[in-house]
């Protein structure tokens, strides 16, 4: 059989690439067409900064990019595209973007949680979305972007002034970025499932817009959502063809490639290839954000899970991703900036390096704290956190990168106990997959602060679970979620970790020390 070539487009906060899997012979080899810098750009706003997206350079380097990879691998037997949650274009009325795609750290959100929950309770929210509360949720944003004037108010909700007055928001289209870029591509707007669940106005249950959650943000608060909200579809689905004369892409019959929707969200993607054979596994997706949870049938959608801020995300094939956000290399890559800025020039490995000879868990800080949140000088911020809980501050590079993956182990160590207990599901073994996996370090702690042991690999993972989505909706595979994850397994490098028993009480000191 001639091998079959699959385009991924795979956009994170910090870099984007396209790449190709080629399939044959029972594995995927990749090739890397295009990788490009991708961040947040601020620009002074009412009240304070503001921080958006380059979506049309982002576009203009997946064009570029799904253009090498026909030049320089060969014709495309489908496409799929995944990147972070969250976030959002709208388009105007003749389906042209209409103003700037903000970003989910861009602080106009904040406050806005409050807003809302004291319209709709937060245990009522969540009874139905199941979703953890994070400021940048679509639907906070979606209240911010309605205050702005971006969204027009359907009710004089803001003390009477309508902001554009009779423009209903029906004539506007919301698309998650995926789905953005696949409308582009294809001219056919839908909400693809996986990354509609991180909206906040989906019903976990039944993996469909809530309409009740939507009737009471209208009339609670003014934002009225009723024909801005596309069709929802799976992930798996066939959007259509390529548009050829959009960007020239094409099968190896010359006919144009079907772009599906994919596990869209970035998360769902790498979940879905978590190289794990049984179900009795655990995982953690390592970027910007390290993603610690677990794959289950059914959300839940208890108290107690709310209380602790555990999401219930939709994964591909009916799965729910019970997880929490870990704040993850966000604090790492944010310090690295800061000091490349003061004139330090490290490599990775030396900042490895030097955190794996510092020592053990000498400061540890509350990794998910919201000081850690916004871009700026993490050191600075771990300084303080030290200094706030009796610490000693950091004295080198090597104990600041220390502290950081330390800290995140211990927060690893949280989240799988509470992610377990919430559930009822036992956890035999820790799968991570992602670029943070090249932190062998991070890699090991996470396996002596767990006890469990760690399977590391792919680096590539989301990559990967987009390929193989895609490949399978275009017809090209088959098989379920156990079998896809196979090829990933038989297509990757990976290495395994045994927690130290030794190292035990240390974490449950560290633990006991920071959290009580
Ligand atoms: C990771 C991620 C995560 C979201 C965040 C906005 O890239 O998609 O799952 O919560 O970005």
């Amino acid at each position: 059989a001639h091998p079959i070539h699959v385009g991924a487009v795979d956009l994170g906060a910090s870099s984007g690439r396209v790449m190709v899997g080629t399939i044959a012979d029972g594995r995927i080899e990749l090739t890397e067409t295009r990788r490009f810098a991708n961040g947040p750009i601020p620009l002074p706003g009412p009240g304070g900064e503001r921080l958006y997206w380059d979506v049309l350079h982002l576009w203009d380097e997946i064009r570029q990019g799904l253009l090498a990879a026909v030049r320089d691998v060969g014709p495309l037997s489908a496409v799929g595209i995944d990147t972070w949650g969250v976030d959002y274009g709208l388009l105007g009325p003749s389906g042209l973007l209409s103003g700037q795609v903000s970003a989910y750290r861009c602080p106009r959100t904040r406050g806005v949680p409050e807003e809302v929950f004291a319209a709709i309770p937060a245990p009522e929210m969540y009874s139905v979305n199941g979703l953890q509360v994070q400021d940048f949720n679509t639907l906070f944003q979606l209240v911010a972007e309605s205050r702005d004037g971006g969204l027009p108010r359907a009710t004089p909700a803001d003390g009477g002034v309508v902001s554009a007055a009779g423009a209903g928001s029906a004539q506007r289209t919301m698309l998650l970025l995926p789905d953005l870029f696949t409308y582009w591509l294809t001219g056919r707007p839908v909400a693809e499932i996986t990354n509609a669940s991180t909206t906040g106005l989906v019903d976990a249950r039944e993996r469909a817009w809530s309409a009740p959650l939507l009737e009471r943000l209208h009339t609670e608060l003014g934002v009225d959502l009723d024909g801005v909200l596309p069709e929802v579809v799976e992930a798996g689905t066939v959007v259509g063809p390529v548009r050829r004369d959009v960007v020239d892409v094409f099968d190896p019959d010359g006919r144009p490639t079907p772009v599906v929707a994919v596990g869209s969200h970035d998360t769902a993607s790498a979940v879905a290839a978590v190289p794990a054979a049984g179900s009795d596994f655990a995982y953690i997706s390592c970027g910007t954000w390290s993603l610690v949870g677990l794959e289950l049938d059914a959300p839940v959608l208890t108290e107690a899970s709310r209380a602790a801020n555990f999401t219930n995300e939709l994964g591909v094939d009916g799965t729910v991703r019970y997880l929490k956000n870990v704040m993850g290399l966000w604090v790492f890559n944010e310090a690295v900036r800061t000091w490349r800025e003061q004139g330090l020039e490290l490599s990775y490995r030396e900042l490895d390096a030097a955190a794996e000879a510092a020592d053990p868990l000498r400061t540890v800080v509350d990794i998910n704290d919201p000081v850690f949140f916004n871009p700026g000088d993490m050191a600075a911020r771990i300084d303080d956190f030290a200094i706030r809980t009796g610490q000693p501050r950091p004295r080198s590079v090597g104990e600041y990168v220390r502290c950081i993956d330390d800290s995140l182990a211990l927060a690893y160590r949280r989240a799988m106990r509470e992610a377990s207990e919430l559930s009822g599901k036992r956890v035999g073994v820790l799968h991570m997959v992602g670029g943070g996996i090249s932190n062998r370090l991070l890699c090991q702690l996470a396996a002596d602060a767990t006890g469990l042991k760690v399977v590391a690999g792919p680096a590539e993972g989301t990559a990967l679970g987009n390929i193989v989505v895609a490949a399978r909706g275009a017809g090209l595979i088959e098989g379920d979620l156990t079998a896809l994850r196979k090829l990933v397994r038989n297509s990757s490098d990976i290495t395994e970790y045994a927690p130290d028993p030794a190292a035990a009480a240390g974490w449950d000191a560290a633990e006991r020390q920071l959290f009580g």
